[in-house]
């Protein structure tokens, strides 16, 4: 029997759309540089590349950036991922995600270092952002690997030949930054998150287990989608364990920070971006980076590096981060990234 890829990934991204997304005015055509929400009945058909993700995940934003960069019109499904809607948890989105080549190839995530890279914690089954190729019958998961497929589809638009080992190493750094540990935990010298993610994150850790703990009790036993459950609730409690502990936090805190300090002495006075001749892929997710510590409260990390600040200021006026990430609708308001909106 022959399967016809083409046809089964169609129809897996159908499911996922109908079943996770539970508002249909969070899916949406971007054609352009703008956001055209798609009316309902509207029978104009989906673009070639549609984007499972959420607003206000950090890689989601690099992939919305790159994609704006390259001017690729996409369908946008847009999926909460936070309690109580987690709709990253639907079993349909979670086998279009297991679709994806590195689903298959690298272990399911089985802890937690503050970071969502797959090289520390394995490949989390239920997250975002997932890409989908409908003319090729594909599925991309994990941002790095669907960064580096529309670099291919652009003809080398994000990663010019001449630039590629220091590009990927840029990426590599920003990958392994503990932004999730960020987000979800305290900083035990001052929290300075805004007042919206203190109050969403309290408790966020148990709410997530016990949302995947429901989903995973209908799901078939000894089957793979099982085992894919059943590694985000060891994720989970180990994450919940990890921002628990003050020693964490702060190793964290700094390790970002040193990060941060050797950014500012790579980044050459003379040149506007990171590598020498123009915005490559590295300065996408620098700024979706440097925008997140802002949101969260740290850009004192910068405060004595004067080219991480200025390189930050242009990073933020960038088309790639004010339409993929800073005017997104849905962005939580913030007294720190207020002045780079557009209103
Ligand atoms: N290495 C993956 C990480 C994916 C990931 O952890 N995504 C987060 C948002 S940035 C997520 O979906 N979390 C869902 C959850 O925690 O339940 C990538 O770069 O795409």
């Amino acid at each position: 029997m022959t399967i016809n890829f083409r046809t089964s990934v169609d129809a897996l991204a159908e499911q996922a759309r109908n079943s996770a997304i539970g508002d249909p005015e969070r899916r949406c055509i971007v054609s352009s540089g703008s956001v055209h929400p798609k009316r309902r009945g509207d029978q104009s058909p989906i673009p070639r590349l549609e984007l499972f993700h959420f607003t206000m995940s950090i890689c989601s934003q690099k992939i919305r950036g790159a994609l704006f960069q390259i001017g690729a019109p996409f369908a946008s499904s847009e999926l909460i991922i936070m309690p109580p809607f987690s709709e990253n948890y639907s079993a349909e989105y979670v086998k279009l995600r297991m679709a994806s080549a590195i689903a298959r190839s690298r272990p399911f995530v089985k802890g937690y270092s503050g970071s969502s890279s797959v090289e520390n914690e394995g490949f989390d089954p239920l997250a975002v952002p997932t890409l989908v190729d409908h003319e090729k019958g594909e599925v991309v998961a994990d941002s790095r690997l669907i960064a580096a497929y529309l670099d291919m589809l652009s003809g080398g638009a994000l990663v010019p030949l001449q630039w590629q080992n220091r590009i990927w190493n840029e990426i590599a750094i920003v990958d392994t930054l503990p932004h999730a540990g960020l987000f979800y935990g305290a900083n035990p010298d001052g929290d300075d998150r805004p007042e919206e993610i203190r109050a969403g994150m309290r408790g966020a850790h148990d709410k997530k287990i016990e949302l995947v703990r429901k989903r995973l009790e209908g799901l078939p036993a000894d089957s793979l989608l099982r085992e894919a459950y059943r590694h985000k609730i060891i994720k989970e409690e180990a994450g919940r364990e990890f921002i628990s502990q003050p020693a964490n936090m702060r190793r964290i805190i700094e390790a970002t920070h040193s990060t941060i300090v050797q950014l500012d002495r790579r980044l050459e006075s003379k040149n506007e971006w990171l590598m020498p001749d123009g915005f490559t892929l590295a300065d996408i997710f620098w700024g979706v980076s440097l925008f997140r510590l802002l949101f969260l409260g740290y850009d004192w990390m910068w405060k004595d590096c004067p080219r991480v600040s200025e390189y930050a200021e242009r990073l933020f006026a960038s088309p790639s981060m004010q339409n993929g990430v800073i005017n997104w609708p849905g962005h939580p308001p913030g007294e720190r990234i207020e002045r780079f909106k557009k209103h």
